[in-house]
């Protein structure tokens, strides 16, 4: 018998954002996406490796990097990723190689090496070819440059100075994800409102609703279930195009993971192809595997829920 993962649903996506549609309709309840809300010229750029090496070159003169122990699966964790030290230059040389758009090729051979193999065994080929993901603060500029304030300002319309219900995005927890294509987070939650702004390649969320939560199967925590999850790959399973059938690839290790966790076959997969220039919302408690569909560079600010959200938190957060 063939196993089938649910066809993917779509995630409600804007050309603009509206304050009173996102507070009435989406926050603290479902994900949203503002699609090519950056202008141009910020993305442009962040395409520019001088503006990115001054930015990085500023902090520090290596960056630490992560380097999965199974070359796929990023968790800043010592049982899942070693660290190391590496110029900014030789960051930016690899990144900034890839093209901007979805890249075929790069998802094609990511399939391929999913038909072929345990990922587990996979051995990179040298170490110019390693995946690796740089996760870090940014500095003050450069969220500037974003104009990230102008982004909580449309989301929250005249209640922005209300510090109960846009409590400041956490600075020490807004940050910057570089990564090579092919880097997957694995599925887990967080307890904060999460903002995702793409600024350079393509980035893919499978989302999953609370509610839905025994079909990720999470890891157990001190006091229950914990906020990460065991299901793997599911974002790289839907193929190149995820509301399409025939690209869900039907390989060895998709049927081994459907087999070791049948029921998220359960659950309402929402599936979102990010691309330069957009940002999602998750809302807390939301399960987000994310897979990083080419090189890639975007930024999260999250900020914590309103006293008023957390009477009401989904039960996987009542942990
Ligand atoms: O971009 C990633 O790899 C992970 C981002 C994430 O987990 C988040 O936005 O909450």
């Amino acid at each position: 018998m063939t196993v089938k993962l649910p066809q993917a649903l779509r995630v409600e996506a804007f050309n603009e954002i509206s304050a009173e549609r996102f507070n009435n309709i989406y926050r603290h309840r479902r994900p949203v996406l503002f699609k090519a809300i950056l202008p141009e010229s910020v993305v442009n750029l962040w395409h520019e490796k001088t503006y990115l090496s001054k930015e990085l070159l500023k902090k520090e003169g290596k960056l630490e990097v992560m380097y999965a122990l199974d070359q796929q699966n990023f968790m800043d964790d010592v049982d899942f990723v070693e660290k190391c030290l590496v110029s900014v230059d030789s960051v930016l040389n690899t990144i900034l190689k890839s093209t901007n758009g979805v890249d075929s090729e790069k998802l094609d051979s990511f399939k391929s090496e999913v038909d072929s193999q345990s990922l587990s065994s996979l051995q990179p080929e040298d170490d110019q070819h390693r995946r690796f993901y740089y996760r870090s603060h940014l500095s003050d500029s450069m969220l500037k440059d974003l104009d990230i304030p102008g982004i909580r300002n449309s989301l929250f319309g005249d209640r922005a100075n209300d510090p109960t219900f846009a409590s400041e995005s956490k600075r020490e927890l807004t940050r910057l994800w570089v990564s090579t294509g092919g880097n997957i987070t694995p599925m887990h939650f967080d307890r904060c409102h999460g903002l995702l702004v793409q600024v350079y390649g393509c980035k893919r969320f499978v989302l999953v609703h609370p509610d839905d939560t025994s079909a990720v199967y999470p890891y157990d925590g001190i006091n229950g279930p914990s906020h990460g999850a065991k299901v793997r790959h599911i974002g790289y399973s839907y193929g190149l195009n995820p509301f399409s059938e025939d690209d869900i690839v039907y390989s060895e290790l998709v049927a081994n993971t459907l087999a070791r966790f049948p029921k998220i076959t359960q659950a309402d997969i929402y599936i979102v192809d990010l691309k330069p220039g957009d940002v999602l919302y998750t809302p807390p408690g939301y399960w987000h595997e994310v897979t990083s569909l080419t090189n890639s560079i975007s930024v999260t600010v999250p900020w914590d829920m309103s006293p008023f959200e957390l009477d009401s938190v989904p039960t996987n957060m009542a942990f």
